[in-house]
């Protein structure tokens, strides 16, 4: 794994000139965040040695790298998913990767159904903490001191710093923000009525298929992290739901910009 990795980022510097400090994965139908970038370099994932490529719809594929206000940044267009066959050794190489091209923040953005009354569809979730339901740990295996230790303090994955800042920024900004629990699950069924039920029992606000393993990953590496949420259904128990990942990504779509507005405040100004 770090021969791979090593050679993957051998072969970003020698192609471009570029140190990001910031690393953000975009969620289904949160793509249109590149939009706010001053773009220098695209590489699409296919172009890149030792790479998984995108296989979901929203996920375009493709690594962005560019600038936010004064602040240098790479983005994944598109992200992983072990329900799409990777094992999570690949779903998190891409972290792995954006760490020693220089990163030292990553943020990670996804869309997940809600399972906490307050939240609506459309509700920005900002992660406090985590719920691994996932069915493989991407750091099973031999572990490699040089990325970082065996056993991983998880009390605080998610930066206690950026989620204050986040806060604030969605403050000044009128943007109407929730924190909340986010549960991985593998899919790529959507929940059924008792597994939303299940989710809610077990101490969670929303549910989602991705995220964990990359948070995990970035810990081991000791990279700050900051997580955030756009509801894009509710598990409500008692009614029957019907979602398809369409309406995902159009309830994603509807409240990207405000997300936006508060990833691309959160670089600029921390
Ligand atoms: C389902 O519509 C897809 O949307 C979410 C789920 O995890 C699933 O992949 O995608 P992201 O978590 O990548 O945003």
């Amino acid at each position: 794994m770090w021969d791979k990795v090593q050679e993957t980022v051998s072969y970003i510097k020698e192609k471009i000139n570029f140190t990001p400090e910031y690393g953000v994965i975009l969620g289904s139908g949160l793509g249109g965040f590149t939009d706010d970038i001053i773009i220098e370099y695209t590489l699409p994932y296919e172009e890149i040695p030792n790479f998984p490529v995108s296989t979901v719809q929203g996920h375009k594929g493709a690594l962005v790298f560019g600038t936010i206000g004064a602040k240098k940044v790479v983005a994944m267009q598109g992200r992983f998913h072990f329900y799409e066959g990777y094992s999570m050794k690949e779903v998190t190489f891409p972290v792995r990767v954006m760490k020693y091209l220089g990163i030292q923040k990553l943020i990670v953005s996804n869309a997940s159904g809600g399972v906490n009354p307050n939240y609506k569809v459309g509700s920005i979730v900002i992660i406090k903490d985590h719920i691994n339901f996932m069915p493989e740990h991407p750091l099973r295996g031999k572990n490699d001191e040089r990325f970082g230790p065996r056993f991983v303090n998880m009390s605080q994955p998610y930066s206690v710093e950026m989620i204050v800042k986040a806060k604030a920024i969605a403050q000044e900004l009128s943007i109407e923000v929730h924190d909340g629990v986010y549960l991985g699950l593998q899919g790529p069924t959507f929940e059924t009525l008792s597994e939303y039920r299940m989710v809610k029992i077990l101490g969670a606000d929303c549910v989602g298929m991705s995220t964990v393993p990359e948070v995990i990953v970035a810990r081991h590496m000791e990279l700050e992290t900051f997580g955030v949420s756009i509801i894009t259904d509710m598990g409500d128990e008692k009614s029957i739901l019907t979602i398809s990942h369409d309406e995902v990504l159009e309830a994603a779509k509807n409240a990207e910009p405000h997300l936006r507005c508060l990833i691309k405040e959160l670089i600029i100004r921390n």
